[in-house]
């Protein structure tokens, strides 16, 4: 039998952000809008409108990462949850975990499950995904964060078992190479010597279709990218007219990443009132809202080497599109 948990004590959310969400952001626009070149983190792409706009790209034919990336795992999870025999999962930039699913039904069913940590800036999906997880997986704990993951990871409760943390998505792509080493370092501290990351990094391709994945035709991406002004508006006070500006997406080939930019179709000054700060775009001039980086097995590698970590599994689909690594502490 499946011991029940009183929904109650199966959930527990942990909130992290309150105001200084908002102080991030503040300082990011002050930062990045003062800029000679303007640039925004992606992460405050994500309000309600923006994750389910994001949920759309996830669907859309050009955007081949999602459906890449479920399909390995459906194909693996078996083998991954014998090989780390994980007793928690802990997930950053969780989303809905949707493909989250097909691991945490591995794991269930090979009986070692008992708690899943989600991790992410977006309060509502924390809680909803901790609300439908319980009720789909009988006897599982959720200890849900709420948090940013580049300044919470300390907040991760303490570990129950053997535990996997997963980074999915692609994400790991969203940071510059700078602090995308210094990220994984951080991760690697969440892991004991038997423990392991599981991480999805998107592949080095035809820049075609990257440039496709990012610009798709029914233009989700274009409204995705332009939510980020409407965060502002609604944030700060900002008065900016989303409609003023383009959606550009760019294979960058010196650096093999994409590029998002925000365009400013005319010349124009916009007010962010809660920071007093008066913002010119000349015609033409692009603010950078995004990269996402592109990986090569040896990229990614030492990437992990030099956060402590070795690669142990290079899990990928037949046309090498998408990669899932896994990996564990480099043993001393
Ligand atoms: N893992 C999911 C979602 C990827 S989208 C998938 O593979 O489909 C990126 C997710 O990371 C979003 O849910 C977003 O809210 C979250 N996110 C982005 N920046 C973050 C940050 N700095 N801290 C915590 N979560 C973040
Ligand atoms: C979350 N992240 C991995 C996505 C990516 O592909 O870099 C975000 C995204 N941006 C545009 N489309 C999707």
């Amino acid at each position: 039998m499946e011991p029940v948990l009183d929904p109650q004590e199966a959930i527990t959310i942990d909130a992290h952000l309150a105001n200084g969400h908002d102080r991030s952001l503040a300082e990011d626009v002050l930062d990045g809008l003062t800029r000679p070149f303007k640039e925004l983190p992606p992460k405050h792409f994500y309000d309600a409108r923006g994750a389910e706009l994001f949920d759309r790209i996830c669907e859309l034919p050009e955007y081949y990462q999602t459906r890449t990336e479920r399909l390995i795992l459906q194909e693996r999870a078996g083998e991954l949850a014998s090989v780390t025999r994980a007793a928690e999962l802990v997930e950053l930039g969780s989303g809905t975990a949707a493909k989250t699913r097909v691991l945490l039904s591995a794991l269930h069913e090979a009986g070692t499950l008992e708690r899943y940590i989600p991790l992410d800036v977006t309060e509502r999906m924390v809680r909803d995904c901790a609300e439908s997880l319980t009720a789909e997986y009988p006897g599982l704990r959720v200890h849900g964060v709420i948090g940013d993951f580049e300044r919470h990871l300390e907040r991760v409760p303490d570990p129950i078992g053997p535990r996997l943390v997963v980074f999915l998505g692609g994400t790991i792509g969203n940071f510059p190479p700078g602090s995308r080493r210094r990220f994984l370092r951080e991760i690697a501290a969440l892991l004991g010597p038997e423990d392991h990351l599981l991480m999805g990094a998107d592949l080095v391709k035809d820049p075609e279709v990257l440039e496709r994945a990012y610009d798709d035709a029914q233009g989700v991406t274009a409204e995705f990218n332009r939510n980020l002004l409407r965060v502002l508006n609604r944030e700060l006070a900002a008065d900016f007219d989303p409609e003023d500006f383009e959606h550009v997406a760019l294979f960058d080939h010196e650096h093999e990443w994409i590029e998002m930019r925000l365009r400013a179709r005319r010349a124009h000054t916009t007010t962010v009132r809660a920071l007093d700060l008066p913002v010119r775009f000349e015609q033409g001039e692009e603010m950078r809202t995004e990269i996402s980086a592109k990986f090569t097995r040896e990229r990614i590698t030492a990437d992990l080497t030099s956060a402590g970590l070795e690669l142990t599994d290079w899990l990928t689909d037949r046309d090498e599109l998408f990669a899932l690594t896994l990996s564990r502490p480099t043993a001393i």
